[in-house]
């Protein structure tokens, strides 16, 4: 099986600059989108740990925008840090030089593939173990939102642009649905009906962001729990990671993907319906830690509104979801031909069980706005 990896990636591993001789790949993450290895590098003694991903090219036009991005945005934060903490370096995604002299190496293939040093003592965690990580995690996001709440938003390239646009969105969910074209809609009817009688409520932010209700924030708009490494030692949120998706966006959606994510009781895409819940512990955890971090940069309304987040991505998770079931799973990973279907009803049901806890969640928030 290594060797198969290895087979697959060899033709790669010489365009990188990595120190010593090569000596295990292994391909990890639980990402649906990027694909991503682990290499072991020793030279003598010592043992240099890499990570490897090729950019999904379906999902990523333009790699040199993206790499640009994070390149900006790692200098913003880098001088926000303090120079002299032991950790300072592995706060940062370090990128290693292709042959090129650039982060970027593309294949014959037209695969865009970069490498960066793996952050060592820290893991990105799938699930919640320790309610405390989930805390934890609202730091590292609130933090990393803080560190860029100055960086000018107008440098940035937009990788996928209308990422959050819910409105471009659902215009993108009805045409698969007209055109039908794996003949799949059928199967998905009720489904298809929840996403259109929550179109007014899917809308809201993209609405405020309109009128100038709320503000426009440069944002990570993938907040997933594994896209924030915890150390393993301390358990403190070390390294907020995947900056693929930074662009200007809103803090509601930051907020909202991740309890989406973290607070849910079951897996994304868990089949038996009644597991799915929200867990209010673990949402009050994220936002305690997220606000802790936050409350001095955001604004008064648009952390009373923080709770709409949830609701909003959730549901758009759900019809982006649909919408690659019923195009016949163009852009997330699938490991069945259901498996999109099952991920959209189990953030349905999600949906569900955060409206009814709503007004809850907006009260716990807005306890926690400074006076
Ligand atoms: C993708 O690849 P990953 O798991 O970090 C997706 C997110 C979704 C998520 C759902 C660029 O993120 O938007 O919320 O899957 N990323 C992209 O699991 O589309
Ligand atoms: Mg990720």
């Amino acid at each position: 099986m290594v060797y198969n990896i290895y087979n697959e990636i060899k033709h790669i591993l010489d365009k990188f600059d990595f120190c010593g001789e090569y000596v295990s790949v292994e391909e990890i993450g639980a990402g649906n989108v990027n694909t991503t290895y682990k290499l072991i590098y020793s030279e003598g003694e010592k043992e240099h740990w890499y990570i490897l991903q090729r950019i999904n090219k379906i999902a990523f036009r333009d790699p040199d925008g993206l790499m640009e991005n994070i390149g900006r945005v790692m200098e913003h934060i880098s001088a926000k840090l303090d120079k002299d903490d032991p950790d300072y370096d592995r706060r940062l995604l370090r990128f290693i030089k292709s042959e090129n002299g650039t982060y970027l190496f593309s294949d014959k293939n037209g695969y865009y593939w970069r490498a960066y040093v793996f952050v060592s003592g820290a893991t990105a965690h799938n699930y919640i173990s320790d309610p405390h990580l989930f805390y934890e995690a609202g730091r590292g996001f609130g933090e990393f939102q803080k560190n860029l709440a100055d960086f000018p938003a107008e440098l940035l390239h937009e990788t996928i642009p209308n990422f959050h646009n819910t409105k471009r969105r659902f215009f993108d969910f009805v045409a698969a649905v007209a055109e039908d074209r794996s003949g799949r809609a059928r199967e998905a009817e009720k489904e298809i009906d929840f996403i259109f009688d929550h179109r007014k409520m899917m809308n809201a932010i993209v609405d405020k962001l309109e009128s100038g209700e709320l503000p426009i924030r440069v944002t990570h708009n993938d907040t997933k729990l594994n896209n924030v490494l915890i150390d393993d030692a301390t358990g403190k949120a070390i390294c907020v990671i995947d900056l693929d998706t930074v662009m200007p966006g809103s803090s509601l959606y930051d907020y909202g993907d991740a309890i989406r994510y973290g607070a849910s009781t079951a897996a994304e895409d868990e089949r038996d319906l009644s597991k799915v819940s929200i867990d209010m512990e673990l949402f009050k955890l994220f936002t305690k830690g997220f606000i802790e971090e936050t409350g001095a940069v955001l604004d008064k309304n648009e952390i009373h509104h923080l709770p709409l987040g949830i609701k909003v991505l959730t549901c758009e998770l759900a019809m982006r979801f649909l919408t690659d079931f019923i195009n016949g799973d163009e852009y997330f990973k699938v490991d069945s031909p259901h498996h999109n279907l099952r991920r959209a009803r189990a953030q349905i049901k999600l949906l569900t069980e955060i409206e009814a806890k709503f007004d809850e969640m907006t009260e716990y928030v807005d306890s926690l706005i400074a006076e």
